[in-house]
């Protein structure tokens, strides 16, 4: 390949040429003859070559930096596409898409070839990747380190209303911008036993015999930094068998032990368990979880021994930050290497653990907690298992010196407890940093579900409200309103999303008001297109464009969302001359495999569709639409194109949220519930510039606690609430079978059903969401003040930049060296 195609200053016409050349030497054909395909590829090589050498650069420099680095360890990330991100933060996207045209190439369809790498479900793996970006963007030394799923998130078609899971194999074309590593492979073993051995100096040996194992190959990919030739690494593991020894040799017991081992690395980095605030507890998920923990652990304390020859100041240099529990073995991985392998005492290896690793919860949503049998973890991992058993043994002591006599507090705070490892646990007691993702969610977290362990150890506590990349969910999914604001506040912005604020004063100009619309609708255009050509659904892109797109889960109560349309075009129905604002609702979830209600949902919400969209006698002033697979590509056209930003959850349960950041990131009106971020989301932007209703986290809370309340009541009194209800069991959204929605009504009314009724208060809330979603109509036949509204959304958003949070986690809890690359030619600046 042509090397320093694109430098610092980019030069047209050695990339196009490098283009040719790729298309040439890739697939022996003209850029005439390729394919769209082949093309993307081609143009993925020419710009990775630029990358390349940005990437040695940064890593040389940070060899001779040595700052300290943070390991983000995560089951999932979430990247989206990486051509126009790439493009975007090496500051050559206009310049590549001039040189493209010059090719006869449109930039939009060579992005659009590119697979939308989904390694991750949702929020969580989505912060990962937005974590990544700010990491380099900042100029920290950061490696994020997960798994190479051969299967990533499935495709979802949506065929006669129902979900279909399609698997997504996203490598099928390869992958151009990841290099693999088989330097840095690493071994890890499963099962087996421990023997114990006396050596030479008197020191007991554990060894791990009997074991199966895998080889673990490092694939990196770069995560390129905005404008500051940083380039940082993303790390999935792939897994091979270990080499297989002579046939000849084999006996019997080794042909079994060989087949087995292959099938478990065939089994191992298969696909990706599609559940989002839900564990399943499968055996093959504590396989993946220790698999990529071990070789990425091994891998940074054999990194860190490269340069350094004291592994207890390991933790000067390295700090592990945990993604949920999922990570959590890291734990007792890094306990073992410290023992095991560098002969640290207990005391000694403790002291480095407990200053590196560091733990972020996530939710509060029980069936989320991560537990495993001891059976199930203590076979798979026997070493690790004795050193959890001797972390909870001396944790027990402590609760017991502190708390004498009090049986309780150790019953519920073991990490060992009725058969089961709780890895919550395990990484509070081990880790010296717990943070929530959000105000309101680390208060929860304080006051209710950690309240013993807050109480024992305040100090470990922390909030770092979660925020998200401006670079992806603005700069390259909304270039006209990043345009807009750059013309109007300079493109600090970009780096510096506070700077955003500047827009302020704008929020009553009419001329900015009329372009600020006039964008919007460019921007709903452009999504109706898309509706169009996927759904064959033709909607107004004057109407209001109301929007709930996220994973599908009943906390987040996208059967609110569907119920209140039953109730809207009930209305319409009975006055047909009534004031409407017409209105698009638009949805987009993906619900796991195997979550019945969720999927019903789907199934109901399409089917709503299909008699509203198809009903002459309202005019079309409301429309229902499901956008198929939502996903990272299609969500930046979402959020660009929206008015309304439906952020519903019940109060408590939405532990931050992040796509109703990007929502106010573009403009959209928050409509929803005083939980997660939102809350302060509304006290940043304010509340007349939002639409707030439903029960309080305290309502909830108490009512919880309390036993609940009777939604009987509601239904028995108020009839239009009862008349949506009936019609989920009687036919008008399926005549075929009326039985079908029959689940969902029992949900909300617990006929029959073994779960209590209503758990997420969806008829409690019912009358305040209609109501909140009539001050919405109003507001927005007020062009002008909702076009303010809209703007300060924009302007008040600079808190939620990820670049925000970052600076916290740096600040509070990592304390990275901020490294900065030296001009050409100049020499490296000291520390
Ligand atoms: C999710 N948690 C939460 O449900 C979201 O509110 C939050 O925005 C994201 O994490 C990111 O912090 C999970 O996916 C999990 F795994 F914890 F359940």
């Amino acid at each position: 390949m042509l090397k320093k195609t694109v430098l610092q200053k980019f030069d047209k016409e050695l990339f196009k040429n490098s283009v040719i050349y790729n298309v040439k030497t890739l697939y022996r054909k003209t850029l005439e003859e390729a394919t769209q395909q082949q093309i993307f590829q081609a143009v993925a090589y020419a710009i990775k070559d630029v990358i390349v050498d940005n990437w040695m650069n940064t890593q040389k420099e940070y060899a001779k930096q040595d700052p300290k680095t943070v390991y983000y360890l995560s089951m999932e990330f979430l990247m989206g596409r990486a051509l126009g991100n790439n493009l975007i933060n090496l500051q050559a996207y206009n310049d590549v898409a001039e040189a493209l045209e010059d090719l006869g190439i449109d930039i939009n369809l060579v992005e659009d070839q590119e697979p939308d790498p989904a390694l991750g479900n949702g929020g969580l793996g989505r912060l990962a990747a937005c974590f990544l970006d700010s990491l380099a963007t900042m100029g920290y030394s950061a490696y994020g380190c997960g798994i190479r799923y051969r299967y990533g998130m499935f495709k979802q078609e949506i065929r006669d209303g129902y979900q279909i899971e399609v698997p997504d194999n996203w490598l099928a074309d390869g992958n151009p911008f990841e290099l693999r590593r088989p330097e840095y492979a690493k071994e890890v073993k499963f099962g087996g036993y421990v023997n114990v051995y006396v050596d030479e100096n008197g020191r007991n040996n554990f060894k791990q015999e009997g074991y199966q194992s895998v080889k673990a190959i490092p694939y990196d990919m770069p995560i390129v930094g905005y404008g500051n030739g940083i380039v940082n690494t993303l790390r999935i593991w792939d897994a091979e068998p270990v080499e297989c020894f002579q046939l000849e040799s084999f006996d019997k017991g080794d042909y079994q032990k060989a087949v087995e081992q292959e099938n478990l690395a065939r089994n191992i980095v298969e696909v990706l368990y599609p559940n989002d605030n839900h564990y399943a507890g499968k055996e093959l998920r504590l396989k993946q979880q220790y698999f990529f923990i071990s070789a990425s652990v091994q891998e940074a304390v054999e990194k860190y021994m490269r340069k350094h020859d004291d592994i207890r100041k390991f933790h000067e240099k390295v700090t592990f930050q945990l993604n949920d529990t999922h990570p959590t073995v890291a734990i007792a991985e890094l306990m073992r290497i410290l023992m095991d392998d560098y002969y640290l005492t207990w005391d000694e290896a403790w002291a480095v653990t407990t200053k590196t690793c560091a733990y972020t919860n996530h939710t509060i949503m029980a069936e989320a907690l991560e537990k495993w049998p001891i059976e199930l973890f203590s076979r798979l991992l026997p070493r690790i298992y004795q050193i959890v058993e001797e972390i909870n043994r001396r944790f027990i002591a402590q609760v017991s010196q502190q708390y004498p006599g009090d049986q309780n507090k150790i019953a519920k705070m073991a990490i060992i407890y009725d058969g089961q490892v709780k890895m919550a646990h395990l990484a509070i007691v081990s880790g010296y940093s717990v943070n929530g993702v959000a105000r309101l969610h680390t208060e929860i977290l304080e006051k209710q579900e950690l309240r013993d362990f807050y109480e024992m150890m305040p100090e470990k506590f922390n909030n770092k409200t979660n925020g998200i990349t401006q670079r992806r969910f603005l700069l390259h999914g909304n270039p006209l309103l990043a345009q807009w604001v750059t013309d109007h506040v300079g493109n600090d912005w970009i780096t510096d999303l506070s700077k955003i604020s500047g827009l302020k004063i704008y929020a009553e100009d009419e001329k900015a008001q009329q372009e600020f619309m006039n964008i919007k609708y460019q921007n709903k255009v452009r999504l109706a297109r898309y509706i169009l050509e996927h759904n064959g659904v033709e909607v107004d892109p004057r109407s209001i464009f109301d929007v709930q797109v996220k994973r599908l889960h009943e906390y987040k109560r996208q059967l609110l969302n569907i119920l209140h349309i039953m109730y809207l075009y009930n209305e319409l129905k009975n006055n047909p001359q009534m004031e409407f604002y017409p209105r698009t609702f638009i949805f987009g979830a993906k619900a796991a495999a195997g979550y019945r209600n969720a999927k019903l949902t789907i199934k109901l919400i399409n089917a709503v569709a299909d008699v509203v969209n198809n009903d002459p006698s309202i005019g079309g002033k409301i429309k229902v639409v499901f956008i198929e697979d939502y996903k990272v590509s299609n969500a930046e056209w979402i959020f660009a194109a929206a008015d309304v930003s439906e952020q519903i959850s019940t109060a408590s349960k939405e532990a931050s949220g992040t796509g109703n950041m990007k929502f106010m990131l573009n403009g959209a009106l928050t409509l929803g519930t005083m939980d997660g971020a939102n809350v302060e989301i509304v006290e940043e932007v304010g509340m007349e510039n939002a639409f707030i209703f439903g029960l309080s986290s305290d309502e909830v809370i108490r009512f919880e606690n309390y036993g609940g309340y009777n939604p009987m009541d509601i239904f028995n009194n108020d009839p239009d609430i009862r008349r949506v209800l009936m019609q989920l069991i009687n036919g008008t959204f399926a005549p075929y079978d009326t039985e079908l929605f029959r689940p969902l009504y029992n949900s909300l009314l617990n006929t029959q059903s073994t779960s209590k009724a209503d758990m997420y208060f969806i008829l409690k809330d019912f009358k305040p969401y209609a109501e909140a979603q009539r001050r919405v109509e109003a507001a927005y036949r007020d062009e002008a003040n909702w076009a303010k509204s809209a703007i300060l959304n924009v302007a008040c958003s600079g808190k939620f930049s990820s670049d925000r949070t970052i600076q916290e986690y740096v600040d509070d809890i990592w304390h990275l060296d901020k490294v900065v690359l030296p001009k050409r030619g100049e020499k490296p600046k000291a520390k």
